[in-house]
């Protein structure tokens, strides 16, 4: 095992992958958002709700010139958990824009990891998560291209919240648009949320764009989404993130089923 990059004004010793699913029509696992979780030291009961907030540990290690290297070690970590707890659908990795863009050789090496662990680049879905404003959006959709062209597909996260807006959606054209659950919660009581996400069921399904409401919490959630149309959902209300696959519910693929 790899150690985690040590951050020092956010001390933790231990870290581990959770995974929470991705399900598709007829409750299916279509794939696993790898999530990591930071532990502080001495922790007793290590349970994937009990870590340290993952934000305050990137905002440290930003802080501290060491988020290539944090963003790298997460990517490494999904992957090689990924393969040792065999599972043949799609991984969701999450991944700093200003990571895409900084990192020189990252393609290669994001290659080499999946080369190593045995995943073929086709099952691997970068998330793209906004942050911070773009300055050359130019550059960052060739980036993101390249990444496409290597076989790998696209998603962007919190779709709707802070930066990742329309401008984004147009420019990159994403395989996968993930919905911020901020858009999610109460939809069953707020019309707004409710036409807002309607709108973007017609603009994904024009544009060919698998649409996925994260953060469901809720069966009135659930019922509005399901009644939208919407394809792929993820939250608490299904399934909080997992440190073993085995808890997970529903049908999940493995290595043996070959299916995506
Ligand atoms: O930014 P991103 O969408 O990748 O954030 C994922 C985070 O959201 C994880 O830390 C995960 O634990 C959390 N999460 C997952 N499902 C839910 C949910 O249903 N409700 C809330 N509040 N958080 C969730
Ligand atoms: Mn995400």
């Amino acid at each position: 095992m790899v150690p985690p990059p040590h951050i020092p004004t956010r001390p933790f010793d231990r870290s581990r992958v959770a995974f929470q699913p991705i399900f598709g029509p007829e409750g299916r696992v279509h794939g696993l958002e790898a999530l990591m979780r930071f532990f502080p030291a001495g922790l007793a009961n290590e349970s994937p709700d009990s870590a340290l907030s993952t934000e305050s540990v990137f905002e440290a290690a930003r802080r501290e010139g060491r988020i290539m290297e944090l963003d790298f070690y997460c990517r490494q970590q999904a992957m090689a958990e990924i393969a040792e707890q065999s599972f043949a659908g799609l991984l969701f990795l999450n991944i700093n824009p200003a990571s895409l863009l900084n990192e020189s050789h990252s393609v290669g090496r994001t290659d080499d990891l999946a080369e190593r662990y045995g995943i073929p680049k086709e099952r691997i879905v970068l998330e793209i998560t906004e942050e911070t404003a773009i300055q050359d959006y130019a550059l960052f959709a060739r980036t993101v291209e390249h990444y496409r062209d290597q076989g790998y597909r696209i998603a962007i996260d919190d779709f709707g919240s802070g930066y990742a807006g329309l401008k984004m959606l147009a420019s990159i054209r994403p395989d996968y648009l993930k919905i911020d659950r901020y858009f999610v919660s109460e939809i069953h009581r707020e019309p707004v949320k409710h036409s807002i996400v309607s709108a973007l069921v017609r603009i994904c399904d024009s544009l060919g764009i698998h649409l996925v409401a994260e953060g469901i919490e809720t069966g009135s959630e659930f019922h509005s989404i399901l009644n939208l149309g919407v394809e792929f959902r993820q939250g608490y209300y299904f399934c909080h993130p997992v440190f073993q696959l085995s808890d997970i519910p529903g049908r999940i693929p493995e290595e043996v089923s070959q299916g995506v």
